[in-house]
C-alpha cells in the first residue's frame, strides 16, 4: 500500500470555503498546520464538497475556494513544502466517501453533534442528506492519504473518532487498508467563542456583525469588534470555566493562543488592569498577527497565475496518492477493475 512509500508521517486537514475565514479557523486549525509543516508531509485541502452540505451560491463558492487557498499560504503554509489542493478536483474523495457512506452505521451519523447543531438551524425539509453523511466524506479525505495526524479545532474531535471507528470497521471487514489517524488540537485556541455570545463557538457562517473577527477584516474594524466583545459585570481578569466568565475567558484564551504566554504570566500581567485594557491588548495582538497575513494575501491575489499553479501542482501530488488508495479500497471491497 502507499503507506510504505511515506518518507515522513503524514498530516491532512481542511477548512470549508463556506464563508470568510475567522480567527477561530486560524487559532484552531491554520496555526497548527504551519507548526507541523517541517516535521510532517502535509496535505491541506479546501473542502468545497463539505461546504455544499449547506446551501452555497456557486459564484461565491468558487471565489471563496480561491480565497481560502490564498489564506492558507498567507498564514504561513509554504506550497514548496506542503501540498495545497481543492477537494472537488480529486474525484477519489467523492468515490471513497460513497463506499464509506454505505458502511457507516446510521446511528453513528445521527449522533454527531455538528449534524444535530446544523440540522436544528434549518427547516427539516431543506436539510440535505449530505449534512448527515458529512463525516463519511471527511473520513474519506483523511483515509485516502493514510494521514497519521489531523490538526483541527476541538469541535472536530468527534468526527476524528468517527473516522477511526469507520477505518477500523473497514479494516476488520476487508483486511488492513487504512491508517488510523490521531487528532491534534492546540493547547490554547481549540475553541474560540463568539465575541457577541461567548457561549457559542465562533463560526464563519454566523451573520451577526460582532460575532466573528475575520482574517481579512479591516484592522480598525477588527479592533472595534474586540472593544465591543460581551463580557460580564465582575472585575477580575482570570481564566475560568464558569459560564458567567465565558467572555473574559475567551478574550484571555485568544490572547494566550497568540502570545503563547503562560496562564500565570497573563493573569499577573493583567492583575491591576481593567476589562478595557484586556480588550485593547487582545485587539492589538490579533491586529499584529493579521497585518502581515493580509499583506501577503493581497500580494498573492495580485500575482496572476500563481495561485492556480499552486493548486494544479497540489492536485497532481494529492491525486497520485488518493488514486492509489482508492484503487486498493475498491479492490478490497470487490469491485471489478476496468480491463
Ligand atoms: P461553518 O460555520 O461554515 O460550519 P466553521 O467556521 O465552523 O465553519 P470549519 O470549516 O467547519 O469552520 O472548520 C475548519 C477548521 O477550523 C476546523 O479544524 C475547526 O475545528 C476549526 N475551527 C472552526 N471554528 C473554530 C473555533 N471557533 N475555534 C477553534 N477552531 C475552530
Ligand atoms: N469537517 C471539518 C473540515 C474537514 C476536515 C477534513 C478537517 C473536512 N475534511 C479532513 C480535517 C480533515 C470542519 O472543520 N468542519
Amino acid at each position: 500500500m502507499t503507506e510504505t512509500l511515506k518518507t515522513k508521517p503524514r498530516v491532512l486537514s481542511g477548512i470549508q470555503p463556506s464563508g470568510n475565514l475567522t480567527i477561530g479557523n486560524y487559532l484552531g486549525a491554520l496555526k497548527q498546520w504551519v507548526e507541523v509543516q517541517q516535521e510532517y508531509d502535509c496535505f491541506y485541502c479546501v473542502v468545497d464538497l463539505h461546504a455544499i452540505t449547506t446551501p452555497q451560491d456557486p459564484a461565491e463558492l468558487r471565489q471563496k475556494s480561491r480565497e481560502s487557498a490564498a489564506i492558507y499560504i498567507a498564514s504561513g503554509i509554504d506550497p514548496e513544502i506542503s501540498t495545497i489542493f481543492v477537494q472537488s478536483q480529486i474525484p477519489a474523495h467523492s468515490e471513497l466517501a460513497w463506499m464509506l457512506t454505505c458502511m457507516a452505521p446510521l446511528g453513528w451519523l445521527q449522533r454527531m453533534t455538528q449534524f444535530k447543531d446544523k440540522a436544528t438551524k434549518q427547516a427539516q425539509d431543506s436539510i440535505g442528506a449530505g449534512l448527515l453523511n458529512y463525516p463519511a466524506l471527511m473520513a474519506a479525505d483523511i483515509l485516502l492519504y493514510h494521514a497519521d495526524l489531523v490538526p483541527v479545532g476541538d469541535d472536530q474531535r468527534q468526527h476524528l473518532e468517527f473516522t477511526r471507528d469507520l477505518a477500523q470497521r473497514f479494516n476488520h471487514l476487508y483486511g488492513e487498508t487504512f491508517t488510523l489517524p490521531q487528532v491534534m488540537t492546540p493547547k490554547a485556541g481549540a475553541r474560540v467563542m463568539g465575541l457577541d455570545n461567548p457561549t457559542a463557538k465562533m463560526s464563519k457562517s454566523e451573520d451577526a456583525e460582532n460575532h466573528a473577527v475575520f482574517l481579512l477584516d479591516d484592522l480598525s474594524r477588527a479592533r472595534k469588534k474586540f472593544m465591543r466583545a460581551v463580557t460580564d459585570s465582575h472585575r477580575e481578569i482570570r481564566f475560568s470555566d464558569h459560564p458567567d466568565r465565558a467572555g473574559i475567558n475567551n478574550l484571555l484564551t485568544i490572547y494566550q493562543a497568540i502570545t503563547n504566554e503562560s496562564t500565570l504570566d497573563i493573569e499577573t500581567g493583567f492583575a491591576d488592569k481593567g476589562y478595557g485594557d484586556l480588550k485593547k491588548a487582545v485587539a492589538e495582538s490579533v491586529a499584529d498577527t493579521l497585518a502581515p497575513l493580509q499583506k501577503k494575501y493581497f500580494e498573492l491575489m495580485d500575482e496572476a497565475g500563481y495561485l492556480d499553479s499552486v493548486l494544479k501542482l497540489g492536485r497532481e501530488k494529492a491525486a497520485a496518492i488518493a488514486n492509489d488508495t482508492l484503487k486498493l479500497a475498491q479492490d478490497r471491497m470487490g469491485f471489478l477493475p476496468p480491463s
